[in-house]
């Protein structure tokens, strides 16, 4: 196969494993960009990446390396959380080939518009995703939830000529957007609108439904942010889909609920910390959002956690 068909994924987490075995089951090759030679090691020793799926466990001999390797990379799926991706891509950014395409899953904001600043020749791809997989024991993943993915490019271009092909053979549901930015912004609200709140509250989605007003409150905050950014309609239908979600989830502990409760980093720096950002730069003063920041980022510390 041609390098330049060649599909690198940097990160073997939830995401980038859940990629990387629909690809390789569909006779596509992806490679795994690992972070450490023990990494690799142990991963060798797995024999491959396993993916639980309806109840059945594969395992997938995907090729793996490291940044260091020498190949070019002409494709790349940045799966790292936002807090990593931007050092990650730098640790191979010598085999970046010109018009380089690069997926970017990250949530939230921030990350995205460093890396294409940081890389401008290369062609930055943003995915929203409302798929869901979680990590299980080293290099295993859980794919959890279906969902879908829009990809988009932030300057509003035409998708890669390989990229419906490349993901429609490998099952992997996505639309290619051509507003993602506003896609982007309204996953962001509907995350600052939940996720802290089930951290602070100690609770599952569900259970926010009891602290209603609170909720609204910053769904009308959120929607002034969203109507500087994105479209007047994200704005109107911000609270009733944030009820709707909290009620199709009620089950569910939010992903910033999980990460503070298995005692890893959460994304706060590009949700609640970029919209304040914004909302600062933008001459907005939402004060509720503003607290819910400051409480937030106090719970963190008391967790022993980072604050950005
Ligand atoms: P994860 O923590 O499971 O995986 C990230 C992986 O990146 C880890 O394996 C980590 O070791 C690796 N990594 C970090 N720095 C690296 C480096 N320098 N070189 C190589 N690998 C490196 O994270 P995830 O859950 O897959 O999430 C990735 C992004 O996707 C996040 O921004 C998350 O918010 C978003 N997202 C996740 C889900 C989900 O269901 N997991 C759903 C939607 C969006
Ligand atoms: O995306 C989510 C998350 O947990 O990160 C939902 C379930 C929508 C809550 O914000």
């Amino acid at each position: 196969m041609a390098s330049a068909a060649i599909l690198h994924i940097l990160g073997a987490g939830s995401l980038g494993s859940l990629w990387a075995t629909r690809l390789h089951r569909s006779g596509q090759a992806p490679r795994l960009i690992l972070r450490s030679p023990e990494r690799l090691v142990a991963y060798r020793t797995a024999g491959g990446l396993t993916l639980s799926e309806n109840g059945q466990q594969q395992c997938y001999p995907i090729a793996a390396e490291l940044a260091d390797a020498v190949t070019p990379i002409h494709r790349l799926l940045v799966a790292c959380k936002a807090y990593d991706a931007e050092t990650a891509i730098a640790s191979l950014a010598g085999r970046l080939a010109p018009a380089c395409d690069m997926l970017l899953l990250q949530n939230g904001l921030g990350s995205q518009q460093a890396i294409a600043a940081r890389w401008p020749e290369a062609r930055t791809i943003c995915v929203s995703s409302t798929e869901g997989a979680y990590r299980g024991d080293d290099f295993q993943v859980l794919f959890a939830g279906q969902g879908h993915n829009w990809l988009g490019s932030p300057d509003q271009g035409q998708p890669p000529d390989w990229l419906h092909d490349s993901l429609g053979r490998a099952g992997i549901p996505h639309t290619w957007s051509q507003d993602i930015l506003p896609r982007l912004w309204h996953k962001l609200a509907v995350n600052c609108a939940i996720n802290p709140l089930t951290v602070l509250h100690e609770c599952r989605n569900g259970g926010l439904l009891r602290h209603r007003q609170e909720v609204l409150g910053l769904c009308h905050e959120l929607g002034q942010l969203l109507a500087a950014n994105a479209h007047a309609e994200a704005t109107r239908t911000l609270p009733e889909d944030v009820l709707r979600i909290l009620s199709n989830t009620a089950g569910n502990y939010s992903s910033m609920y999980q990460d503070v409760h298995n005692g890893r980093r959460t994304e706060i720096g590009y949700l609640l910390g970029y919209a304040c950002q914004r909302a600062r730069q933008q001459g907005l003063h939402l004060p509720g959002l503003q607290r819910l920041h400051h409480a937030l980022k106090e719970h963190l510390r008391r967790h022993g956690l980072p604050s950005d």
